[in-house]
């Protein structure tokens, strides 16, 4: 397939100013032959968006934010709008991430009105869907990502505003990982799902596996078939491991 993969960093709820060296370092790694060979991203915290974005500019790294409010603007305290996301110089953000659905009750309805609110900024939406350890091992993992799937896509995408990433619950933080063979049936499921719900263009949206992904299982992860990147949690905090796993490419 032709689609350049993207490995992008979710850093979740971690990160000072301290932390915007990080990005100076992982510039350093992000040379012209990388470059040509993927798309890279950091997720800071919402406090760093806008210094982690300044910080970025010219070296091609994206960077992104990681949860938006449905809403432009108005009386929702303590959230963003996918608007101050791009005004902070943000170019695409996460919903629907597993810890977002299980810490704030996400449902796939609200998943989708969160990307639908990133296309209308200009952003890329970056759609997390996966299953929990209870429902793989009662055979419905593709029962529940098919319906995550299809809950949560935004009106109006395309290959050049979506990414899905498919992240098993039970693979996160956990240092578990799915076999290449179970990433693969997955993968596979969620291309043939895509195409049905977004015609040709489904062929051409990226699919991310998420969950525990490191410099030691990047490689086999990343050959994986319909595997076009990976959305990176903890190994993303060290430009070191971050860029080992962009030389999986
Ligand atoms: C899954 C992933 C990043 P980690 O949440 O989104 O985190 O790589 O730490 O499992």
């Amino acid at each position: 397939m032709g689609m350049k993969p993207l490995v992008a960093g979710n850093w979740k709820m971690n990160g000072l100013t301290a932390a915007l060296a990080e990005i100076d370092r992982m510039a350093a790694g992000f040379d012209a032959a990388l470059a040509g060979r993927i798309d890279l991203m950091v997720c800071p915290p919402a406090t760093l968006l806008a210094a982690l974005a300044a910080r970025a500019t010219g070296t091609g790294i994206a960077v992104g934010g990681q949860d938006c409010h449905a809403a432009a603007s108005g009386a929702h305290t303590g959230d963003i709008a996918a608007e101050m996301i791009a005004d902070a110089g943000g170019t695409a953000v996460i919903v629907g991430h597993s810890e977002r659905r299980s810490d704030h009750g996400e449902t796939d309805a609200v998943v989708k009105a969160k990307a639908e609110a990133a296309l209308r900024a200009g952003l890329t939406a970056i759609v997390c869907i996966g299953e929990t350890r209870a429902e793989r091992e009662a055979g419905r993992t593709l029962e529940v990502v098919g319906g995550q799937l299809a809950g949560s896509l935004p009106d109006g995408a395309h290959a050049g505003n979506l990414v899905v990433a498919y992240e098993p619950v039970w693979a996160i933080g956990t240092g578990l990982t799915p076999t290449p063979a179970d990433v693969a049936e997955v993968h596979g499921f969620l291309r043939g799902r895509l195409v049905a719900l977004l015609g040709a263009e489904g062929s051409n949206v990226r699919i991310l596996y998420g969950g525990s992904v490191k410099p030691s299982n990047a490689a086999e992860l990343m050959a994986v078939p319909d595997v076009n990147g990976a959305l990176v949690g903890g190994a993303s905090l060290k430009a070191a491991d971050f860029l080992g796993i962009a030389a999986a490419y």
